[in-house]
C-alpha cells in the first residue's frame, strides 16, 4: 500500500518500528453499531484498556484521503458524532472513500486489511459478521469470511450474533481455511451468551499459548486469518431465548421495510438496542472490553517473543 494512503499515527508507527505490540480496531462498530455518546465512552475506554495491558490502540478509519492507522483522541470524537454520516466500508468500498476524500469507519473485513497492510496482526472487535439467516435466497455473507481467509490477521471477537446462521458462518470458515478457536471453553461462543451450541474447531486458553499458535499458523506460511472466539463474560450474559426473542421481531421488521445489503447490520444492531431497552448494547459494551484485555495480552505475547 502506498504511504500516501496509508498513514500510521507517530504512536503506531514507533511501535511498529520497534516490534512493540499494537492492536487494532474497527470504527464501524463505533460510527455504525452504538448510538453516541456511548459508541465514544466504549472507544475511549477499549483504548485505555489496550493501553493498561502493554500494547498501543489503532483505532483505523479513513479520513482526509488517507486510510489512517491510530486516530487522536478529537478524531476519534469526530467518528462518534458523525455515527450513520460515516460511510460503512468494506474492502469494495475503500478506494471510493479515499479517492474522494470522504469519512469512513471500516467494518471487520477493511479494517483486516488496512491493519495487515500497516503490519499489524491482532484485531479486537465485538462480532464478526457471517452467512445471513437465508442467505440461501439473500446471498448476503459477509465480506469479513473473505477477508479472515486471505488476510493474516488474528481477530479478537465475542464469536457472531444469532442474527447470522452460525452453522453456516462457521461452515464458511472450514471452506475457506480460517482456524476458528474459542478460549476458556469449547463452544463457539454467540456474542450476547456464552454457547451457541456449536463447538469452535479448537480450544486454547491462556494469550502464550494463543500466542504460539499464531506464530506457528503464520510460520507455516498459511495466509489467512483466525478467529480468537472469547465468550462474553457469565455476568453480562443474556439468556439465547430472550436474544432469540429480539432477533425474530427484528428480523421480521426488516423484512417488512425491505432493509438488505450493508444497511442489515446495523439496522439489527440499533433494532436489538431498542427492543432490549439498552440491555444488549451493555452488553456488547461488556464483551468488547473483555476483548480488549484478551487481545491485548496476545498482542504483547506475540510481540515478547517474536
Ligand atoms: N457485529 C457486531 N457489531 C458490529 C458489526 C458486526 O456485533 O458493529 C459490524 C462489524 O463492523 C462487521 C460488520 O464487520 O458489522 C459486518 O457487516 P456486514 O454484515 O454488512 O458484512
Ligand atoms: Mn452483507
Amino acid at each position: 500500500m502506498q504511504a500516501e494512503w496509508l498513514r500510521c499515527s507517530p504512536e503506531v508507527a514507533s511501535a511498529l518500528k520497534d516490534g512493540r505490540p499494537v492492536v487494532a480496531l474497527e470504527s464501524t462498530i463505533v460510527a455504525h453499531g452504538m448510538p453516541y455518546p456511548d459508541n465514544l465512552a466504549t472507544a475511549q475506554a477499549v483504548e485505555a484498556i489496550i493501553r493498561e495491558q502493554g500494547a498501543v490502540p489503532a483505532t483505523i478509519a479513513v479520513m482526509d484521503g488517507a486510510i489512517r492507522v491510530g486516530l487522536t483522541p478529537n478524531e476519534l470524537e469526530q467518528l462518534a458524532r458523525a455515527g450513520s454520516q460515516a460511510l460503512k466500508l468494506s474492502r469494495r468500498d475503500i478506494a471510493y472513500c479515499v479517492s474522494r476524500r470522504l469519512l469512513g469507519a471500516t467494518t471487520v473485513a477493511s479494517t483486516m486489511l488496512c491493519a495487515a497492510a500497516a503490519g499489524i496482526r491482532v484485531f479486537v472487535t465485538g462480532g464478526i459478521g457471517g452467512v445471513h439467516r437465508g442467505a440461501a435466497q439473500s446471498m448476503d455473507v459477509s465480506a469479513d469470511l473473505m477477508e479472515l481467509a486471505r488476510t493474516p490477521v488474528a481477530v479478537v471477537c465475542a464469536g457472531a450474533k444469532s442474527i447470522l446462521d452460525l452453522p453456516l458462518t462457521l461452515e464458511v470458515l472450514e471452506t475457506q481455511g480460517v482456524p476458528v478457536v474459542a478460549i476458556g471453553q469449547a463452544a463457539f461462543p454467540a456474542f450476547y451468551t456464552r454457547d451457541s451450541g456449536l463447538k469452535a474447531d479448537f480450544r486454547i486458553d491462556e494469550p502464550a499459548q494463543l500466542a504460539a499458535f499464531l506464530r506457528c499458523h503464520w510460520g507455516l506460511g498459511l495466509p489467512s486469518g483466525v478467529v480468537l472466539a472469547n465468550p462474553v463474560p457469565v455476568a453480562d450474559e443474556i439468556p439465547a431465548a430472550t436474544v432469540e426473542t429480539w432477533i425474530a421481531q427484528a428480523l421480521r421488521e426488516a423484512g417488512e421495510q425491505g432493509i438488505q445489503g450493508k444497511a442489515s447490520t446495523p439496522f439489527m444492531l440499533k433494532r436489538l438496542a431498542e427492543l432490549s431497552e439498552g440491555r444488549s448494547l451493555a452488553t456488547n459494551i461488556a464483551l468488547v472490553k473483555h476483548n480488549a484485555v484478551v487481545g491485548a495480552r496476545v498482542a504483547v505475547e506475540l510481540a515478547t517473543r517474536g
